[in-house]
C-alpha cells in the first residue's frame, strides 16, 4: 500500500489536496481536501440585496457571471421581480459565453496535458500531422508548414531548457498513448486556443463592460440598455459584433475542440471504464426562454445509480450541507444536515497544523462542506447536464451530439459515466451552447425590430414594495455544474446568504454516514502505474474541472482576524 499525496493539484483554480491509498496498481481509497480558506459568503450580510451580486461575483475569478446571475435570481425570487425577455436573453448569452470559454480553456490548458505528451510532439512528422488534422476536420490551419513551424517553436523552447507553461509535467509517462503526430496537433491547438479564448470573451466586454466580473447585472433585469437608435446602447452594430464572435466560437468548437476531444478519446477508450464515481447525477437546468422552468434549454433532473432509463425531479427542499468532515461548526450540532435557507458558516479548524504529512481523514479534513440531495451525494457538471439531455431527449441537439460521439467512439451510453465521459460531455455542452447563442442573438435583434427595449422589471426596485421578511433561491448551471444562491431578506437587508456551488458538490469530503464525495469516489479504481508520478489521478480529478475558489467562500462570522497581509 502506497500513500500518495497530490498537493497542490495544479492546473485548476484554487488549492486542492488529494490523498490516495494505492495498492496493486490502482487507487483503493481517496480523500479530497480544499486547503484554502477565503472570504465572501457572509460579507453580504446586512447589505442591500440589490448589491449582493457584485460581491457574490467575486467568489471566483473564473466563473464570475454565474454567481452574479445566481444572486440576482435569488433576490428576484424573494421580492417577486420578473426579468423581461431582453434581460433573459442577455443573461443567457453571458452565461453561455462563460461556459463555452471556460470549457475550451479547461480542455486545452487545464486538462489536455494529462493526455497529450508535449515532449513527444517534437518527434512528430509535420506531413503526417497535417494528414491527421485534415482527416479530422476542415479547419484551415492544417498544412505541413504550419505544423513544422509549431514543432520548431517548441523545439527551440525545449533546447533552451525553458519549458515555461509546459514545465513540471510527467512527460514520457507510460500512460501517455498518443502518437507524436496527435501530440503535435494538440500542441498547436493548445496555442490557438489561448488566442481564441481571448477573442471570444469579448462578448463579455460588449455585454458587461469587461471580463472577468462584468458590471451590467441588475436585480430585475439587466443594465445593458437596448436601443437601435442610440450609440451608447446595444444596437444593430453590437448585434453584428456578437454575431461575428458567436460564429468564431461555433467554428472553433465544432472544427477544433469537439474533433480533438473525439480523436484523443479514441486512443484512450479504456478510460470509459474508470472514474465513474458515485453514479448519481443532478442538474438544476438553465437558459430560460420564458417565465417558467419548462421553457429552459436544459431541464432539471436527477439520475441515480447510473440508471439511464429514468430522471427524477429536483426538489430544492432536499438540498442540505453537512460538515461532519469539514472544518466548521453548526450551532445545533455537527451531525446536522442544514438546508441552505438555514445554513450556517462558522469555521473551526481542528488540525493538523502545517506542515503536516497527512490529513486527519478520520476527523475533519476540508474547507469544503458536503452537500447532499435527500442524503445522497450528487455529481454535477456538463456530464450530468448531457446525461439528462440524453435520457430526456431535450434539447434534441444535445441528444444528437451525444449519440454521434458514442457512435464515433463505438461505445454504449454507460461509457459516459466515466472520466472520459466527463471530458466528452463538456465538449458537447460547449457545442450545444454556442449554437444556442446564435438563436439568442437573433432573439435580441428581433426584439429590437419590434421596439421591445425593456431590460428591467423595476416594479419591485423600491424596498418599500418588498415583504418585510422573504426568502429566495436562484439556480444556475455554471461551467462546473449546478449552483445555488439562497438569500433571506429581513427589513430590506440580507439576514442570511448561502451558496452551494458546483465544486462544493463534487469536491466535498465524506459525510456523517461516511459516504464519499464525487471526487473521492471517482478515484477508486483509477490505475496508477507509478505512484511517484500520479498522472492518472490527475486525469480523473481534472475531468471535473475543480475550482476551489468557488467551493470555499466564507468568512469568520465572529469577525476574528484570520490572516494579516502586509504590503510592505
Ligand atoms: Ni470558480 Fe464555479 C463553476 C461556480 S465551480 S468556477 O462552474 O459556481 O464551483
Ligand atoms: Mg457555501
Amino acid at each position: 500500500m502506497t500513500h500518495v499525496v497530490v498537493d497542490p493539484v495544479t492546473r485548476i483554480e484554487g488549492h486542492l489536496r488529494v490523498e490516495a491509498e494505492v495498492d496493486g496498481g490502482a487507487v483503493k481509497q481517496a480523500w479530497s481536501s480544499s486547503t484554502m480558506f477565503r472570504g465572501i459568503e457572509l460579507i453580504v450580510r446586512g447589505r442591500d440585496p440589490r448589491d449582493a451580486w457584485a460581491f457574490a461575483q467575486r467568489i471566483c475569478g473564473v466563473c464570475t457571471a454565474v454567481h452574479a446571475i445566481g444572486s440576482c435570481r435569488a433576490v428576484e425570487k424573494a421580492i417577486g421581480a420578473v426579468p423581461p425577455p431582453n434581460a433573459r436573453l442577455l443573461r443567457n448569452l453571458i452565461l453561455a459565453a462563460q461556459n463555452v470559454q471556460d470549457h475550451v480553456i479547461h480542455f486545452y490548458h487545464l486538462h489536455a496535458l494529462d493526455w497529450v505528451d508535449i515532449v513527444s510532439a517534437l518527434k512528430a512528422d509535420p506531413a503526417k500531422t497535417s494528414a491527421l488534422a485534415q482527416s479530422l476536420s476542415d479547419w484551415p490551419l492544417s498544412s505541413t508548414t504550419y505544423f513544422a513551424g509549431v514543432r520548431d517553436r517548441m523545439k527551440a523552447f525545449v533546447e533552451r531548457g525553458k519549458l515555461g507553461i509546459f514545465a513540471n509535467a510527467y512527460w514520457g509517462h507510460p500512460a501517455y498513448r498518443l502518437p507524436p503526430e496527435a501530440n503535435l496537433m494538440a500542441l498547436a491547438h493548445y496555442l490557438e486556443a489561448l488566442d481564441w479564448q481571448r477573442r471570444f470573451i469579448r462578448i463579455h466586454a460588449i455585454l458587461g463592460g469587461k471580463n472577468p466580473h462584468l458590471q451590467s447585472f441588475l436585480v430585475g433585469g439587466a443594465a445593458t440598455p437596448v436601443d437601435p437608435d442610440s450609440q451608447n446602447s446595444l444596437n444593430m452594430e453590437t448585434i453584428a459584433a456578437l454575431d461575428g464572435l458567436v460564429a468564431d466560437g461555433m467554428d472553433f468548437v465544432s472544427r477544433v475542440y469537439v474533433p480533438d476531444v473525439l480523436a484523443i478519446a479514441s486512443f484512450y477508450k479504456d478510460w470509459a471504464a474508470f472514474g465513474a464515481g458515485i453514479g448519481n447525477y443532478m442538474s438544476y437546468g438553465d437558459y430560460p426562454e420564458g417565465d417558467d422552468e419548462s421553457t429552459q434549454l436544459f431541464l432539471p433532473g436527477i439520475i441515480r445509480g447510473r440508471d439511464l432509463t429514468k430522471i427524477g425531479p429536483v426538489d430544492q427542499t432536499k438540498v442540505t450541507e453537512q460538515i461532519a468532515r469539514s472544518w466548521y461548526d453548526y450551532s445545533g450540532g455537527n451531525e446536522q444536515a442544514l438546508n441552505p435557507f438555514q445554513g450556517e458558516t462558522t469555521p473551526h479548524f481542528t488540525g493538523p497544523k502545517p506542515p503536516f504529512e497527512r490529513l486527519e481523514v478520520a476527523q475533519k479534513y476540508s474547507w469544503v462542506k458536503s452537500p447532499r440531495y435527500d442524503g445522497e451525494p450528487m455529481e454535477v457538471g456538463p456530464l450530468a447536464r448531457m446525461l439528462i439531455a440524453y435520457v430526456s431527449g431535450r434539447p434534441a441537439r444535445a441528444k444528437e451530439l451525444v449519440e454521434k460521439a458514442l457512435s464515433s467512439l463505438g461505445v454504449g451510453p454507460t461509457a459516459l459515466c466515466s472520466t472520459l465521459g466527463r471530458v466528452a460531455a463538456r465538449a458537447i455542452d460547449a457545442q450545444v451552447l454556442v449554437e444556442s447563442m446564435d438563436t439568442w442573438v437573433k432573439g435580441l435583434a428581433d426584439n429590437m425590430g419590434r421596439r421591445d427595449y425593456r431590460i428591467q422589471d423595476n416594479s419591485k426596485w423600491d424596498p418599500g414594495t418588498w415583504p418585510s421578511d422573504c426568502y429566495g433561491a436562484g439556480f444556475v448551471e455554471g461551467p462546473r455544474g449546478s449552483l445555488g444562491h439562497w438569500v433571506h431578506i429581513n427589513d430590506g437587508a440580507i439576514a442570511n446568504y448561502q451558496c452551494v456551488v458546483p465544486t462544493t458538490w463534487n469536491a466535498g469530503p465524506r459525510d456523517a454516514k461516511g459516504q464519499p464525495g464525487p471526487y473521492e469516489a471517482s478515484l477508486v479504481g483509477t490505475p496508477v502505474a507509478i505512484p511517484e508520478q500520479p498522472l492518472e489521478i490527475l486525469r480523473t480529478l481534472h475531468s471535473f474541472d475543480p475550482c476551489m475558489g468557488c467551493a470555499v467562500h466564507v468568512v469568520d462570522a465572529t469577525k476574528r482576524e484570520l490572516a494579516h497581509i502586509s504590503l510592505t
